[in-house]
């Protein structure tokens, strides 16, 4: 017992901050030598200049970053990254490598103590590992014994629902297509993936509201937009090469707002990257009216601004509404409005934090425009009513006539490089009827109809001992999950746990009694098979295919691709299939074949994924077409404003990313855009609640967080005065995970609430 709470709680030791003054702009140069410092430190100057060059180029690979879609036409010749990108490659093509070697030195108790940063800077894995039950340390196994180890536990099984098969979102649509695959022949629809963490709330708003779970617009659209509205998100952070987007957005007269309880340096100002002679100067501004909402204070915004333009439209009808986009395609629009007089503009203002004269302002800009699109990120998606957030952006546009014409419509900017490619090819807890029964006559199996387990439901599945079995395709189960204290017994509950992974993470020192690291291929490595080297493809945030090949020579001989890994578990496990696992690894091709001949919308895959710059998906919304939904027309929804009371002395905390991490992967210990040096344990306050609370700059704390009765604790925060709402705070993801209750978690989609905590700070005496 005691030596599983050892391993469960990260180290919290401080580093030695230091506080600089928040930047006025974004990227320009120090982000460019930002980009530099990290190349060459991980992977060396000239083979990371090479290596950058080929960065979403079409002959290249693609960014392992975010989702962001590169330009369909024009590509720069040498920059379609972004300082984030640059340090994301860093990261995978690191010279640095943990070898059985080092696994002999280093026990797994030793690596538990390393703080998360030192643990991703052990670098890229070599060689397949194995722990046995009892044993502190991982030595060498084989592929084969490997695969043999997992086939075994996995026949064992009483049922195939005691298996867990989550995946994180940089996996290949070959690699995913084929995991799902394994995983039903297997027996379930145990496949839980970061999407149920991430923009699963955004999934089920636009599928019930709209008929497609995806994103509208496509990049163009931005050329074209009167307005942009940017709400819960950081693109300077997380998306820096949306930066350039709305750049182009203002060039042409659009405007944009900006919803956010931070005032994101990105979003204010930035500096292009590709246009040099502009670094010098204050750089371009982007927000015209930034609206600083207080967390989870979204719809209730809406609300008032929702209110305030039916008012002007009573005054003067037909002037803002498109009464012929809401007549011809929507439904639900006379019960909605008849629930809008349920509310008063003075209930709904409080949860804002917002002053009416500038919710005003944002009502006068949207009421001029017809072309609007909103974008929006994990500042919507992470509350328990984050349903209700995304639903009642949508009635916005709706109301407006902004869905399905150029320079409008949803925006949800995806967060890994391919979870939206993941989904399309069946990652997905629920599949669809229709899914199955092409999978079924594909291939000749009866695939499994009972909904599986997603993220939160697989933890307690563990944590109860139903399920025994954990396989990881990529990500840091235990870092990326709420409730760390928790999660990390679930997983320690396990028979097995399989990680497949490229470096090193704390997902590997929590592992089930015999534990199983297998090392992959990362998206800058060459990766071939008999037929010759391959390529893979990934969907991008709007629904474009691309190829992603990579250049690099492997790390190491003893990695597999991650097709590969599956079809080995695969061949071992599945002892009547009738799918030829081998044959399908020769030649991805053939891989994509299956794909074109079960998923609508990848027809001539082949010959498509070759042509540069890929395909678009089919987008039913995108086209005005809301056929899919219940009713086929569009739906206005009625939706919940927040319902978190605040005792005394309670403040409500959102756990946010640096500037210097991907998730879990922490690249440095800076956050340069809000100023905060060598240091993330911090806790950032609105000044004057930090007087209410007797607390100074740089104070240590402890944090409570509260949930049905239920504290828990996170030891050693430093207190940051920042422009916050009253009664707000962040803290970073993943350090104040132990915060977020396994319990907590969105109506409808499941998802953790990561974004509304409730908490108490407390002064270290
Ligand atoms: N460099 C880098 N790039 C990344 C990632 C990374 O970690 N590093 N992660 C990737 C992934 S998986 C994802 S999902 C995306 C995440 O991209 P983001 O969603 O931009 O990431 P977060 O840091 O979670 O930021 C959430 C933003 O929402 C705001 N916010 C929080 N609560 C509320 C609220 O109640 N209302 C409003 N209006 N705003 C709120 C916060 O102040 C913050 O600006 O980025 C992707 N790209
Ligand atoms: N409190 C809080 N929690 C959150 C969030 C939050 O905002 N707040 N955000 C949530 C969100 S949006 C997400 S998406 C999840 C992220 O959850 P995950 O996707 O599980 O986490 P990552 O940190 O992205 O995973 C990083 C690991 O993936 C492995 N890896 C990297 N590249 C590859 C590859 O090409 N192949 C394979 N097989 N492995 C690879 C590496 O070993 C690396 O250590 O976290 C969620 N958790
Ligand atoms: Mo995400």
């Amino acid at each position: 017992m005691k030596k599983k709470k050892r391993h469960s709680e990260p180290p919290q030791k401080l580093t030695g901050i230091e506080l600089k003054k928040i930047p006025k702009s974004a990227v320009g140069l120090p982000a460019i030598k930002s980009a530099i410092s990290h190349i060459k430190e991980e992977v060396g100057l000239m083979k990371g200049i090479g290596l950058l060059a080929k960065l979403n180029q079409t002959d290249g690979f693609d960014c392992p970053g975010c989702a962001w879609p590169d330009p369909d036409e024009k590509r720069a010749f040498l920059a379609e990254y972004c300082e984030n990108g640059a340090k994301a490659v860093a990261e995978e093509a690191t010279k640095n490598k943990v070898s059985p070697l080092f696994f002999a030195t280093y026990s797994i108790s030793k690596i538990s103590k390393l703080s998360d940063y030192e643990i991703g800077k052990k670098g890229r894995i070599t060689h397949p590992v194995v722990v046995y039950p009892g044993k502190d340390y991982y030595e060498e196994i084989s592929w084969k014994d490997a695969f043999d180890l997992i086939s075994n536990k996995l026949n064992a099984l009483a049922s195939p629902n005691e298996a867990i098969f989550y995946t994180s979102g940089r996996t290949s649509n070959e690699a995913a297509f084929l995991y799902q695959l394994f995983v039903r022949q297997f027996g379930t629809n145990n496949l839980p993936d970061c999407s149920n963490m991430c923009h699963e709330s955004s999934g089920s708003a636009l599928s019930e509201t709209l008929g497609i779970g995806k994103g509208s617009v496509t990049l163009d659209d931005f050329n074209h937009a009167e307005l942009v509205i940017v709400m819960g998100q950081n693109p300077g952070t997380n998306h820096p090469r949306m930066l350039t987007a709305l750049g182009e957005t203002k060039k042409r007269g659009g405007k944009i707002i900006t919803i956010n309880p931070l005032p994101e340096v990105g979003l204010m100002r930035y500096n292009d990257p590709q246009n040099p002679i502009k670094w010098i100067g204050k750089g371009q501004q982007l927000t015209d009216l930034f609206l600083q909402v207080k967390i989870n204070g979204d719809v209730a915004l809406l609300k008032i601004i929702l209110k305030l333009l039916l008012e002007k439209e009573q005054k003067n009808p037909h002037s803002i509404f498109d009464h012929h986009f809401i007549k011809e395609y929507t439904v639900g629009y006379t019960h909605f409005i008849e629930d809008l007089a349920n509310y008063s503009i003075e209930e709904l203002l409080p949860q804002t934090g917002i002053e009416l004269k500038i919710i005003k302002e944002a009502t006068d800009l949207i009421a001029q425009k017809k072309k609007i699109i909103i974008c929006w990120a994990m500042g919507l998606t992470q509350h328990k009513n984050a349903v209700d957030n995304i639903r009642e952006l949508v009635n916005l546009l709706l109301l407006k006539g902004s869905i399905g014409k150029k320079g409008a419509g949803t925006c949800p900017v995806r967060g890994h490089s391919n979870v939206q490619g993941d989904r399309t090819m069946g990652i997905w807890e629920k599949p669809k009827e229709s899914f199955l029964n092409s999978l079924e006559k594909e291939f000749s199996f009866k695939a499994p109809r009972k909904h599986g387990y997603d993220v939160v439901d697989a933890i307690e599945a563990m944590h109860q001992k139903k399920a025994r079995i954990f396989i990881g395709m990529g990500g840091n189960f235990i870092s990326a999950t709420p409730d760390t204290t928790y999660t990390a017994e679930a997983l320690q509950n396990c028979d097995l746990t399989v990680q497949i992974s490229t470096k090193l993470n704390r997902s590997h020192v929590i592992h089930g009694k015999t534990g199983l690291i297998l090392p992959c291929l990362g998206r800058s490595e060459k990766d071939l098979q008999e037929s010759g080297e391959q390529f893979v493809s990934v969907e991008n945030s709007m629904g474009v295919v691309h190829s992603s090949s990579g250049h690099l020579q492997p790390l190491s001989e003893y990695l597999l691709s991650e097709p590969a890994i599956v079809a080995g578990i695969a061949k071992a496990t599945l002892k009547n299939s009738t799918t030829n696992w081998s044959e399908l690894i020769k030649d991805y091709d053939l891989i994509r074949d299956k794909i074109e001949s079960t998923i609508p919308g990848f027809e001539n895959y082949n010959n498509r994924i070759r042509k540069k710059g890929g395909f678009y998906l089919p987008n039913s919304a995108r086209n005005k077409d809301f056929s899919p939904t219940l009713t086929g027309k569009a739906k206005f929804t009625l939706n919940a404003v927040s319902d978190i009371i605040l005792k005394k002395d309670q403040f409500i905390m959102m756990t946010i990313r640096t500037h210097d991490q991907y998730n879990t992967t922490i690249y440095g210990l800076d956050d340069r855009y809000r100023g905060v040096i060598n240091e993330r344990r911090v806790i950032f306050m609105n000044p004057i609640d930090m007087k209410s609370q007797g607390l100074e700059k740089l104070d240590l704390v402890d944090l409570i967080s509260y949930f049905e009765g239920k504290e828990r604790m996170a030891k050693g925060f430093l207190v940051l005065p920042y422009s916050i709402p009253k009664r707000c705070t962040a803290t970073y993801f993943p350090e104040a995970n132990v915060l977020v209750p396994i319990q907590s978690k969105a109506r409808i989609s499941n998802t953790p609430t990561s974004k509304t905590i409730i908490i108490s700070i407390h002064k270290r005496h």
